[in-house]
């Protein structure tokens, strides 16, 4: 299982991901660590946390499930954390001296799952500030547009918007949550760059917090998506109690403005 990228991330990628906010890095885990996850991923789909939602209940065939702080009773979810090269990505892609490890959020939507993954920004459902905050998305499978490949409004972390979350299963999961409502995207797509694309299994997206992101259904009729999404915090990134953000495993005991270290969102060694 490697522990350093199996290729290395470049300045070049780094610019990328500051300029449009998000950057594909091709190849960069080995087969060791997609089995090991694909394993730990069957295990919770038999038995998910108390956070699990189900996002296609109700609403089409198929499953779309959101899971969140596996890492917290799995120990190959926490190998992923400490062992895997998740850590030193995100580090280099953020230009941080420390990074922190914030939460890991799984996302499995199997064949014929109509349901897409509602636009939106990650921060604002988030108990954090700063700007150095991304998420390594991880493929497990091939993923195509068909299958519910992830798709990036270009440069959208840059808006200066902030908008309100949502659940997405499309229930108002966040009353108390400030922002303003994000626009249609989809209705008036000419007005937008968008970055997609196919990807294999190892391959990850990095994407910055505030970048507005979706994806559509797996309309495929065999292909699972299984993707592990990590989220990772650098240098700037502070806590923030405000109302309205999602809710965690359990209580990290941090104030508003202290750095994010403590316990539950541990500082990697990298
Ligand atoms: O995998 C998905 O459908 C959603 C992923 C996502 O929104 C995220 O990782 O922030």
């Amino acid at each position: 299982m490697n522990v350093e990228p199996l290729v290395p991330v470049t300045e070049q990628d780094i610019q990328r991901y500051e300029e449009d906010g998000v950057v594909c890095l091709r190849g960069m885990f080995d087969s060791d660590w997609i089995e090991r996850m694909r394993a730990a991923i069957e295990r919770n789909l038999a038995n998910a946390g108390t956070l699990a939602i189900e996002y296609a209940e109700g609403k089409s065939p198929g499953r779309f499930l959101g899971d969140m702080f596996m890492w917290t009773r799995d120990e190959d979810f926490r190998a992923f954390v400490f062992d895997s090269p998740a850590a030193r990505i995100a580090q280099k892609i953020m230009r941080s001296q420390k990074v922190n490890f914030f939460y890991d959020h799984l996302f499995v939507k199997e064949p014929g799952t109509l349901v897409p993954t509602p636009w939106h920004q990650d921060q604002p459902y988030w108990p954090v500030q700063g700007s150095q905050i991304c998420s390594v998305w991880l493929a497990l499978d091939r993923v195509s547009r068909e299958s519910s490949g992830m798709e990036y409004v270009k440069g959208s972390h840059k808006w200066g918007k902030w908008y309100k979350p949502r659940g997405f299963d499309g229930k108002d999961r966040y009353p108390e949550a400030q922002g303003e409502t994000i626009p249609d995207i989809d209705q008036d797509r000419a007005k937008y760059g968008f970055l997609n694309g196919d990807m294999e299994p190892g391959d990850c997206l990095i994407h910055q917090a505030m970048t507005i992101h979706g994806s559509g259904g797996n309309v495929t009729n065999h292909t699972r998506r299984r993707a592990l999404a990590t989220r990772w915090t650098g240098d700037d990134a502070t806590y923030d109690t405000r109302p309205g953000t999602f809710q965690k495993i359990r209580e990290p005991g941090l104030r508003t403005g202290d750095p994010m270290d403590c316990e539950m969102f541990p500082r990697i060694a990298t």
